[in-house]
Formats: C-alpha cells, structure tokens, sequence
C-alpha cells in the first residue's frame, strides 16, 4: 500500500448488487448469505423476512428502497455486499453505491425485453471504468437458448460479454453448468454446493464457448491470440489471469447464469468473486484517492432518530481507529456500517476496505473524500439527474411548517436527485424527484424519521394574464370624512407588450400637474394591482404611462395617490381584452427510436408542439424529441414516458417562454381560479 499504514486486519472488499427492478438481487444476496453460512435459514422478499431491505417503506412494498450494506466472510475473505435498490426513480443511490464497490454485479432476468433496462446502467458502469459482471438470473423461469440471451444483452453494452458457463439442460429444464474455463461440470443441488460431474457428459457446445472466449480475450493480449494463432492451448491458470486482468480494467464484462432464489449459480459466482474482484487499494488506485495515512469517502449521508446526521463512508487506505482524527476531528464512536438492522453496532477499528458510520464528523457532502486532516472534492462523484417529477407538499398542521421545510433539507441531503424549492408565485412548496415512488417514499421517509403528517397537491401552475388592446382611464379618489380629506386625481394609458417584457411604468407627467414625490406612489398603487388581474392572475407585458392629473394641496398624500393607482389598474384592465398566458417548457424526451412514433402520439395529445427528431448524441439507437409543451401537460410525463418506453425513456425540461391560452381550456383555467380564490377568502 503506497504510502498508508499497513493494516493489521485483513481488508474487505466490497460489490454493489444492481441491474433492472425486481430481477431478484436481494433474493440473490439472500442467497450468498446462506452460502458463505452467514445465515441458516433464507429469508424471501415475499414476506419480508430478507437480511436486506429492513426499511418498513421496503417491506411494504417488497422492494428495496435504498442501498443496503450487508457483510459477510467467505472461505476466510471479508465481503461487504452493497445490495441497491432496482427502480429507475432511486437511480442516484444505486449510483452512489457502485461508486464505491471495487466490482458491481449487474443482475438480469433471462428476458430479452427487461435486457433493454440494461443499457443506462452499462453506460454508467463503463463511463466510470468500474469492473462488472452480469449475472443472468431466474434461470429457472427460462427454457430458451443462452446465446439468445447473450446477444440481447451484448447490445446494450459497449464491452464484449464472454460467457462463463454454459447451462446443461434436461427436458428444457436447466439442471447444472459447465465450466469451460475450469473444464469441470456440475449438477445443481437446492440449498447444497452443486454436485461435480465427469466432464465428458458436458455437452458438446463447451468446447465452443472456450474457444470464444479465448478469442475475446486474445483481444486485449498480443501473446495470447499468438498461442490461438498457432493452435497452442493456453493453460488454465492463465486463462484466469487474463479474465482477471481484463476484468479489472472493464475491458471485458463475464457472464454467470443462475436461480439465485434457488441457491443456483450462488457459490460459483462468489467463487468469482473471490479470485477476480479488484482490492479496496486497487479501486482507490483507479478512482484516484490521494495517497495518505487514511483516506475515507462519504458515499451518503443520512438522517436517523435519535442519531441525527451520519456520514457512511468506506475506508480506502490504513487502517481508523476509535481516537484517530479523520478530517482535522477526532473519531468516536464509530459504527458498523453494513448493520442493517436498526441501531448500528459499535465498531473499535476498520480494517482497509470496509464501510463505517460517523455521527459526529459534519465533514462535507457525499463524494467528499476525508484524509486525517483534511476534507477534499472527489475527482468523480454521481451528479444528480434532473428532476422529473414534482408535488406540492404541505404539513398538515400548519404548526409544523417550518419543521416540514428543515426534514425536506435533510431528505435532499440523504438523497441528491430530490430537491424541494419555494415559489413565491403560488405560495408553494415542491418537492421533485425522479418519479411519483421517489416522491411517495420521500413523504414516508418525513412520517417515519421525523414524525410529520404531511399532504400533497398537483403544483399549481403559475399562469399569468396580459392584455390585448390598450386604453385610456381616469382614476380620481377623493374622500370627506372629517379632519383631513384624501384626494388624487391620474390619467393613464395602459399599453400592451411585447412577451416577456413584465410591467414597466412610464412617466409623462408636466408642469408638476402630478407632483414628483407623488409618483412613487401612483406607481406602487399600479404595480401593487397586478399581482391579481381580471382573470385572477399576475399581470404582465403591459405598459402604464401617466400622463395627466390633478392634486389638492392639503388632501393629497402617498396613500391618496396609492389608492388612485389601485383603481386605474382595477377599472381600467377588464376593458383592455385580458387574455391568458401559459408557462411553456422545452422538453427533450429520450428514447430508443422504436418507441418515437408513440412518443409523438402522446406529446400530441399533450398540446405539445413538435420542434426536432434527432438522434440521441452518443447514445446509438436512441433519439431526442424536442418539443414545447405546455407546464399544465407535464405533471405525469415521466409516467407515460417510462410506460412507452418499457421503464427507460426519460426527458430534461426547462422554461421556455409564457404563450396565449384561449377557448374552452382558457375557460376551464379562468373558472378553476376562481373557485380557488374565493375558497382562499374564506
Ligand atoms: N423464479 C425465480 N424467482 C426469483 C429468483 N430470484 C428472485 N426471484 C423473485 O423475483 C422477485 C424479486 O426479487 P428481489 O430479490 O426482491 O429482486 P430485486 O432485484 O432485489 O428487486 P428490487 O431491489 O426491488 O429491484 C421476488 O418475487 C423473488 O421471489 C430466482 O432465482 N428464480
Ligand atoms: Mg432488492
């Protein structure tokens, strides 16, 4: 180790389980549990009673919600499996986790369809050269051929597949695997290690898998494809080095096939593990942790009760004991961090490669990588995608307002891809995120941990209304009632403008007919009308000139000529053809190009208006449909968008500019606001 103490304990290693929703990886993990003989008995997802997912938001919707780290020891080798959630809407966490893991299990149904869920994910893996292998799951459920299934999945990745095993099938059932790498064949046995076989009752289809294999990997090594070249058989052990070797530096991704659930496949591909996955030393190598005596990185923050702010860190280099400093502070109490039950363990030292949790150490978001005295940027961190989905929340008792607005900052600490913003337009508070699940479980998360009862809303869309025609109007406030009276007397034209141009205010004033001090308040009279137009919204592109009035030298005042300016724009604005205008937003939506044409059947129905079809940069197969869509159309999109797309679909968006609205939906808004205001007055 460069540099960094030696560790006297031996270091873990660590993987993150990932790959489409529900492909069985916590099922999976289960499953390696009980083979390394971590548990005795397997839990299932059914009933809840899994190692991971302890989360009540989990259980309830036998899914994992967030990354859970499980620890386990196999043939003496210390683990750390990051078991991530599968929803594309919880992207940022698994994100986050496969950061950290020296190698990443892509799990996979045996479906050419659910392979297209694939591609993101590779892309992802690729982009940060983290090793990877797929596992092709539920091989139970499949009785087609595994070539099939290779070549679907070798198009979602940039990476030759080279398959690993081959299955052995009997009455269209899988019942074992040969390994061509190995030359040994196997039986499978449920709940036991599989059964060897002679390897001459493998079928004949081993030999070229070998052969296939070697010539992948005689693509990376020059003397390897000489001894091909010549008909020489490479011997075993440097086959493995190879596998090794390229595997570590994401040259190749190898193929495993199993029934996770089944124990099929379990032990053969932790015995992968074992001999393949890159050290914890290695991996701060290649993310290029800085060379010290310790070096830790926060990979997530999260809020517990009672605990409050922990970091979760892994250690990338020496060896941290209670007492040492980490950050310029000194480390107490430092918990397991791979405890999934509630109420971490306390750990007294964390050898190199193991995962920890600090309490009290306030050092910076997650990505920030901690040497003993000091807190530094990672050079590569997952940036948050943009927000896709967005609700207006409130606290049900309005006591709890402003607790709300504090366990909203903490949720968006926790996790990146939500954020929660104010809009003074509407007086709401929104919460975004990646999907209407994102946003449920965010809500549930405030309930649980901070004990808030809270509603949502569909955000209210912040129209805004101008006016078509210009006029004239004299607004004169004159009032007796005793003492001093109040007199004001303006003329003035209002004009509309071009969109975008707000309110501005213009004035035309001579011979002090109105005097200076009192334009200031003519003008705030003016301003102040209209934030609630004719059709109840904010008024915009439109000019006010003052051109003419009249004042009294005892009853005029700021207040007189405020009110005057009040009436003008009340009076005066119900004649000058009010007209709605709707926010509007670019969208550009992502697909592969066999789902455009449905794509553009439902931005149509959306009010979209098309702009471009283009192919998707870098991303082959793919296109972008840019469009304007009105903001009132965009609350579900990511919904339909991902039911088109088979869950992969996504779109960014952005303001656009403000339009006309007219006819019978312009009607719809303009009533709907009315009802609105006047349940607010009462
Ligand atoms: N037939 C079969 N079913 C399996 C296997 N492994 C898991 N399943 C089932 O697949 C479903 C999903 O399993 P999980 O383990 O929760 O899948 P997951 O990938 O962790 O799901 P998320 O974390 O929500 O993405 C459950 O109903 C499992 O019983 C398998 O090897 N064979
Ligand atoms: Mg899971």
């Amino acid at each position: 180790m460069p540099n960094g103490k030696s560790s006297s304990a031996k270091s873990t290693r660590c993987v993150a389980l990932v790959g489409p929703q529900s492909s069985g990886k916590t099922s999976l993990l289960e499953g390696m549990l009980f083979a390394a003989g971590a548990i005795s008995k397997k839990g299932n997802v059914a009933d809840g009673s899994t190692v991971s997912d302890p989360s009540p938001e989990a259980k309830a919707r036998q899914m994992s919600t967030e990354v859970t780290p499980v620890r386990f020891t196999y043939l003496d080798d210390n683990w750390v499996v990051l078991d991530c959630p599968g929803a594309v809407d919880l992207n940022q966490d698994s994100h986050q986790g496969m950061l950290i893991a020296d190698a990443v299990i892509v799990v996979v149904e045996p479906d050419a369809n659910k392979m297209l869920g694939l591609g993101s994910l590779l892309r992802f893996l690729d982009e940060h050269t983290i090793p990877h292998l797929l596992f092709i799951n539920k091989m139970d459920t499949w009785a087609g051929s595994v070539r099939e299934l290779l070549s679907a999945a070798q198009r979602q990745s940039s990476r030759p597949l080279v398959l690993r095993h081959i299955p052995i099938m009997e009455n269209s059932q899988i019942t074992g695997y040969v390994d061509h790498v190995a030359e040994r064949a196997y039986h499978y046995k449920l709940d036991h290690p599989s059964e060897r076989i002679p390897f001459e009752e493998a079928p004949q289809d081993a030999a070229d898998a070998r052969r296939d294999l070697l010539e992948k990997l005689s693509d990376f090594d020059d003397a390897l494809l000489e001894k091909l070249l010549e008909d020489i058989e490479p011997a075993t052990e440097e086959v493995y080095q190879h596998l090794t070797k390229d595997l570590h530096g994401d040259l190749i991704v190898p193929v495993f096939i199993g029934a996770g659930e089944h124990d099929h496949g379990v032990r053969r591909i932790l015995k992968a593990l074992r001999h393949e996955v890159p050290a914890a030393s290695a991996t701060a190598e290649r993310l290029g942790i800085p060379e010290a005596n310790v070096a830790a990185q926060i990979y997530k923050i999260q809020y517990a009760h009672h605990v409050g702010r922990q970091s979760l860190l892994r250690l990338w280099r020496g060896e941290l004991n209670d007492g040492d400093t980490l950050a310029g502070l000194r480390v107490t109490n430092i918990q397991d961090g791979a405890e999934p039950k509630q109420g971490k363990a306390r750990m007294t030292s964390v050898a190199e490669g193991d995962v920890f949790a600090l309490s009290k150490i306030d050092a910076g978001p997650a990505g920030s990588v901690l040497t003993d005295s000091a807190t530094l940027e990672p050079g590569i961190w997952a940036s948050p995608p943009p927000p896709l989905y967005t609700l207006a929340v409130s606290a049900t008792h309005r006591k709890d307002d402003v607790k709300l607005g504090d366990a909203l900052r903490k949720l968006c600490e926790e996790d990146p891809s939500l954020s929660v913003h104010h809009v003074s337009e509407t007086s709401e508070l929104l919460l975004s995120g990646q999907g209407d699940i994102h946003i449920q479980l965010a809500l549930e998360r405030v309930k649980r941990k901070f004990d808030l009862d809270v509603q949502t809303d569909r955000p209210q869309v912040p129209y805004r209304e101008t006016i078509r025609k210009g006029t004239t109007h004299h607004a004169r406030h004159k009032r007796q009632s005793g003492g001093h009276g109040q007199f004001a007397d303006i003329k003035v034209e209002i004009n509309p403008l071009p969109r975008g141009s707000g309110f501005t205010f213009t004035d035309s004033i001579v011979g002090g007919v109105v005097p200076k001090n009192f334009i200031p308040a003519v003008e705030a009279g003016l301003r102040g009308n209209t934030a609630q137009g004719p059709l109840g919204f904010n008024v915009v592109d439109i000019n006010v000139r003052l051109f003419d009035g009249q004042f009294h030298s005892v009853d005029s005042s700021d207040q007189a000529f405020r009110t005057a300016g009040r009436m003008a724009m009340t009076d005066a604005l119900p004649d000058c053809g009010p007209v709605l205008l709707e926010p509007i937003f670019e969208v550009n939506i992502y697909v592969p190009t066999e789902f455009t044409s449905k794509v553009q059947r439902a931005v149509t129905q959306r009010r979209a208006q098309i702009l471009n079809f283009n192919t998707r940069e870098g991303w082959e197969g793919w296109e972008t449909i840019q469009v304007h869509m009105p903001e009132s159309e965009m609350q579900d999109l990511v919904t339909e968008i991902r039911s088109i797309s088979q869950g992969i679909g996504t779109f960014e968006s952005r303001f656009d500019h403000y339009q006309e609205l007219t006819g019978r939906d312009a009607d719809k808004v303009v009533e709907s606001r009315k009802q609105f205001l006047a349940a607010s007055r009462n």
